[in-house]
């Protein structure tokens, strides 16, 4: 068994030096770049024929009359990038396999810059190909990952090709099962980003947790080279100071100042630019503090209730992900009309639209990563994935300072394989991100004497406990819900991170004891006695319904009311309010009431 665990390591480390996806540098909106969305020519192959010998990478035209090729890209068979491929075609709707992308394009070569195409997510595998060459491979579907093309790109004839392949893998995160949709495909935008020789590949600015007038961090280059000046320009602070690399590369920041802090009353962010001889990036930071003390989540040194709600990536009414700043602004718009000052994006890394648009309208987020339910976590390289999507997305959004806590898991069972991944991945969260609070949503509570007692041996390790419970839905109250008596022995804060029912939009059968019935009033019920059961919590800190709106999922497929759709929806399929939206908005008036008297 330890034998299998040490190859199954190797290989993946194996794995990782060979061809692997560079980490991605952060902030790509803020570079010089450029986008290579747009329609991209494809190739559909369920049996992923064109790996072996049909080498589509080589991208082989005809040339006579008796030269065919079977495997070969035509410009008449285009999809959308970004975009899932699952939405783009009829034949596409439930599939699970590889599409093979190319895209084309031309370059003025500079000797100065060096080029790198970055991805900002693909879902799941992808094997990336640039004029004949393997560039290597990246696995997992929300977070961002580069190549550099420096040393191979052509002034006109440039050929991008990447095969993505959406199967679900055993040991993959997440693993075989999941309920939502499995939407495959170059999800998020592409980019080629052009910098110089020496650039700026990494940075944090952000507030010192115990002294809110001191911004810390620092700024960080490609290479280890000392003695660069890095100039770092925050005007309306009146910052515009200049720092030294030491012999990594990278140099300190530390700057006093007075600073209007951000909060989801007032969202203050500050036009940032940071710069080394002629490469420079900007970029829009808030400055706050995120704490806990005992039971309590302070921000700025005042306690928070959290306001929130789960969010899955999807545009329903149209039924794609979502992947624009336009549907970030749907999606957020939405939270922020229902009363949220907190979203819990679940249960994957979304888009940085969406975490900007959070940011710009003070919404504090949750962000998760996949490591959900049904893992294999008796599988060596899995903690190596998870711990690996970790990194990816804590260094993409370590300078969002609405991001208040980094999920590790979602309902996992306890073993002894999952401690330990679990236990490893929030050490690395904080050793990774000290200055943010580490939580994971369990389902382990224990029903005993008519009381609910948090029991997971992992929840001694975060800083927030998660709690999912859908009493009223898939479990029967287990008394009067007012008297239902929650107990923890952790003095912690702790977050209903999911609670709700299904129901059907209009649907108003009067079966209100039903839940079979996925009736309106049904879900108000339930969500009613959620409220009265809330306000007797004394350790309680936030509340997330779940869910935002109805969403897909392959896994609901009554075929009555659901019909491919997970109906725990606020909103409808087509972003109607239900009942249970209207219950839940006038509960969190009141809480927002309770604050402006305090
Ligand atoms: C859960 C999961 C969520 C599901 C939800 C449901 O506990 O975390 O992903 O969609 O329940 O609807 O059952």
């Amino acid at each position: 068994m330890k034998s299998k665990g040490l190859l199954s390591f190797l290989l993946f480390f194996i794995l990782f030096q060979l061809g692997y996806a560079q980490t991605s540098m952060i902030n790509v909106y803020g570079r010089n770049s450029e986008q290579l969305n747009g329609r991209w020519e494809t190739i559909i192959d369920p049996f992923d024929a064109g790996i072996g010998w049909r080498a589509v990478y080589k991208d082989a035209k005809p040339t006579g009359k008796n030269d065919f090729v079977e495997y070969s890209f035509i410009e008449e068979n285009t999809l959308n990038v970004p975009g899932d491929y699952n939405s783009q075609l009829p034949e596409l709707t439930y599939y699970e396999s590889s599409v093979w992308y190319k895209k084309k394009f031309s370059h003025v070569p500079d000797k100065n810059e060096r080029l790198f195409i970055h991805f900002g997510a693909v879902n799941y595998i992808t094997d990336v190909y640039f004029n004949g060459k393997k560039l290597g491979r990246h696995e997992g579907g929300f977070t961002p990952f580069q190549f550099e093309i420096t040393d191979l790109i052509k002034e006109n004839g440039n050929a991008l090709i990447v095969r993505v392949n959406n199967s679900r893998v055993k040991n993959g995160i997440p693993g075989f099962g999941f309920d939502w949709f499995n939407y495959g495909g170059i999800t998020r935008d592409v980019h080629l980003i052009k910098t110089k020789k020496v650039f700026i590949e990494d940075y944090k600015i952000q507030l010192d947790p115990d002294d809110k007038s001191h911004i810390i961090g620092y700024a960080k280059l490609n290479s280890e080279l000392a003695g660069q000046k890095i100039s770092i320009k925050i005007p309306e602070l009146k910052i515009d100071e200049k720092i030294t690399t030491n012999d990594k590369g990278s140099a300190a920041i530390s700057l006093k100042r007075k600073i209007q802090l951000w909060t989801p009353e007032q969202p203050r962010l500050y036009n940032a630019g940071l710069s080394v001889e002629n490469d420079s990036i900007n970029d829009r930071i808030g400055f706050r503090t995120i704490k806990v003390d005992g039971t309590q989540i302070l921000l700025n040194g005042k306690p928070v209730f959290l306001r929130g709600v789960n969010i899955h990536e999807e545009i329903p009414q149209r039924k794609t992900r979502a992947y624009s700043d336009a549907d970030a602004q749907v999606l957020i718009n939405w939270a922020k009309e229902l009363g949220c000052n907190f979203v819990r994006l679940v249960h994957y890394p979304h888009n940085e639209y969406t975490i900007k648009q959070a940011e710009e309208k003070g919404l504090m987020v949750w962000e998760e990563i996949p490591v959900y339910q049904g893992i294999d976590f008796a599988d060596s390289t899995v903690k190596n994935k998870a711990e690996l999507m970790l990194r990816e997305v804590i260094k993409r959004d370590k300078n969002r300072c609405n991001v208040i806590l980094w999920s590790i898991a979602n309902e996992t069972s306890p073993s002894k394989e999952r401690d330990k991944t679990l236990v490893a991945l929030a050490k690395e969260a904080k050793l990774l991100d000290p200055s943010r609070l580490v939580t994971a949503a369990f389902n382990n509570v224990s029903y005993h004497d008519y009381k609910m007692e948090l029991k997971d041996s992992v929840m001694k390790y975060v800083d927030v406990i998660g709690i999912n419970e859908y009493m009223g839905w898939y479990t029967d109250w287990p008394k009067d819900p007012e008297k239902v008596e929650w107990i923890s022995n952790f003095n912690k804060p702790m977050i209903m991170s999911e609670f709700g029912g299904e129901s059907v939009y209009n649907n108003k059968i009067d079966t209100a004891v039903k839940a079979s019935a996925w009736s309106e009033d049904y879900v108000v019920n339930i969500y009613n006695n959620q409220i009265k059961m809330f306000k007797k919590i004394p350790f309680l800190q936030g509340v997330c319904p779940w869910v935002l709106a109805d969403f897909r999922s392959p896994v609901r497929m009554q075929s009555t009311y659901q019909k491919g759709w997970n109906r725990k929806g606020l909103l409808s399929d087509q972003g109607d309010k239900k009942k249970s939206w209207y219950t839940m908005k006038a509960y969190y008036d009141q809480l927002k009431k309770v604050i402006e008297i305090q």
